[in-house]
């Protein structure tokens, strides 16, 4: 059944619901918007947005789509696809350049929006939504270099051309810790260079999702190029992933969780339809005696800590040369306890603030369990705060939001199953190195491969590291997030299949090369069969009688 058209995407201003919440923002009816159209699911069913630092603000209600809603986004995209594959690159460009400058005109609201809605301080939501920007104004200009190569041919009177096609429909689903930047650098090339796309919006991130895409139309998108679904992952999403199976999709571009990558590889694999995974990280960052202490423990507390530790980039395990372990680890701590946790909407001091969800906070206290079954030794860290227990930073109400505390845990060894499960949210796992191989070897010793640090200030190591090391993202006195928007980010191992995200090499994850020939001397010429063959003359010189 066909989901009950209701008004264009551009015609209607945001409605707002009867609601009262407590801090008196309007709570928002959300829609799909499936062919430039307002739509509500064809069965009638809603899921609420709440902000996980105020459960009782409800943000708005948006479409619990159904198989038969995804259907038509992708029949909206694939009908799309067309006029807009047809529309000169520059052009392209030029409709993602607008987007660029709408969200620049519209970051102070986004950014609330973004924090309100997943919890993240307001400096980091504007470094997202800078993020997001700063895609768009890359690819505008790439819409002018989309260029393909001019070839020589073996043969007389022929000429070899290359062009990058684009592939189709792209299923886009993202997460929602980075609900604006991850879409953006997934749908920006993917319509850059001619694709359509059905984009899935993360659960606990519609309101943003639907604002962004409201936007890209703004910015003079023509309707069915994006099309947005909401809904839970194992409903619209897994129905988008299901329909590579039907022939439906071309493309799925995927961030999220290493288990729901390799299914999705999986099925993608079978249809011979191209997919990007970026997938989980237990991102190593290590310490050597060389290092500057000071810069170490900041990046190493900002790597764990920041973002609640929740970006895939965030620390996973800490390793601390042995001979500098005590000095560090009492500085580190130091820090640790002070760190100040709270709403970011109403204190702009804290470091971070509530997971993104109620759902990301039971798995992270899931978590939390396999370090204790591990064996480690926990020397900070109580689980969920409360009133009862909360750390001396915390500012916020406990009983408003979800909160953890900052955990971290010690004796970590090799052997443990928290040494290698990534654990999503604020706890670092700190593990012993004897020396700087031991420390090389700690570091590749888990599944994954996304990101990596090293402080030291021996170049030699650096360099040992930077060339040992299996990742697909490295900081030399760094932390281990901070990507920037032209570079190429992504992982090895369960990290990912190897595609990136960011800068001109993503393109190769939306485009295909097709080789043209072009034959002008009329006639049939044969490739390496009717090639002129080129003898070797023997010179007549005594080369021996030379020397
Ligand atoms: C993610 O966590 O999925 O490098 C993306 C960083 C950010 C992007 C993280 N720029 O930490």
């Amino acid at each position: 059944m066909a989901a009950k058209v209701m008004t264009h995407v551009l015609a209607a201003d945001f409605e707002h619901m009867q609601n009262d919440n407590p801090n008196g923002s309007p709570m928002i009816r959300g829609y799909n918007i499936i062919d430039g159209k307002l739509e509500v699911a064809s069965d009638g069913a809603t899921f609420h947005s709440l902000n996980p630092a105020l459960l009782s603000d409800t943000l708005g209600e948006f479409p619990l789509s159904t198989k038969a809603d995804v259907h038509s986004a992708l029949k909206a995209a694939r009908s799309a696809f067309p006029s807009w594959a047809g529309t000169p690159a520059p052009t392209r460009g030029q409709i993602i350049g607008n987007m660029g400058r709408l969200l620049m005109d519209r970051k102070d609201a986004l950014v609330r929006l973004e924090t309100r809605e997943i919890g993240k301080t307001l400096k980091e939501s504007a470094g997202e939504i800078q993020e997001a920007i700063d895609t768009c104004l890359f690819f505008q200009s790439e819409g002018r270099r989309l260029y393909g190569q001019t070839v020589n041919s073996e043969l007389p009177d022929k000429e070899l051309f290359t062009y990058r096609r684009p592939l189709g429909v792209c299923g886009i689903i993202n997460s929602c810790n980075f609900p604006s930047a991850v879409p953006f650098w997934k749908m920006i090339p993917a319509i850059m260079c001619g694709n359509t796309c059905v984009w899935k919006s993360p659960q606990d991130s519609p309101l943003l999702s639907f604002a962004l895409a409201r936007i890209m139309h703004e910015a003079g998108l023509p309707d069915g190029v994006i099309n947005l679904v909401h809904g839970k992952g194992s409903g619209a999403g897994q129905y988008l992933v299901d329909a590579v199976d039907e022939g439906l999709v071309n493309k799925i571009s995927f961030t999220g969780s290493t288990a729901v990558g390799k299914m999705i590889g999986e099925i993608c694999g079978r249809n011979l339809v191209s997919c990007s995974l970026e997938l989980g990280g237990k991102n190593p960052l290590v310490v050597m005696p060389s290092a500057n202490l000071e810069n170490a423990v900041e990046g190493a507390y900002w790597a764990g800590f920041g973002t609640a530790g929740q970006r895939c980039t965030s620390l996973g395990n800490l390793i601390v040369h042995e001979k500098i372990y005590d000095d560090f680890m009492g500085l580190f701590m130091e820090k640790v306890r002070k760190t100040k946790i709270g709403d970011s909407m109403r204190d702009g001091d804290v470091l971070y603030g509530p997971m993104l969800s109620s759902k990301y906070a039971d798995e992270f206290l899931q978590s939390l369990e396999i370090c204790e079954a591990s064996g480690a030794d926990l020397i900070f860290g109580e689980g969920r705060i409360t009133k009862d227990s909360a750390p001396d930073g915390f500012v916020a109400d406990a009983e408003e939001g979800v909160y953890m505390w900052p955990h971290v845990y010690t004796g970590v060894t090799e052997d443990m199953e928290c040494f290698h499960e990534e654990i999503f949210g604020p706890a670092v796992t700190i593990v012993k190195a004897r020396d700087f191989d031991h420390a090389l070897h700690l570091a590749n010793a888990s599944p994954y491969g996304l990101s990596s640090a090293i402080y030291t200030n021996d170049r030699l190591e650096a360099y040992r590291f930077k060339t040992g090391i299996k990742a697909g993202m490295t900081g030399i006195n760094n932390s281990t997030t901070g990507a920037e928007a032209h570079l190429p980010f992504g992982g090895v191992k369960g990290s990912g299949n190897g595609t990136r995200e960011s800068g001109i090499w993503v393109i190769e994850s939306y485009s295909y090369w097709h080789a043209v020939n072009d034959e002008l001397s009329g006639k049939l010429q044969l490739a390496q069969m009717d090639v002129d063959e080129i003898h070797i003359e023997e010179a007549e010189v005594n080369y021996e009688a030379l020397a």
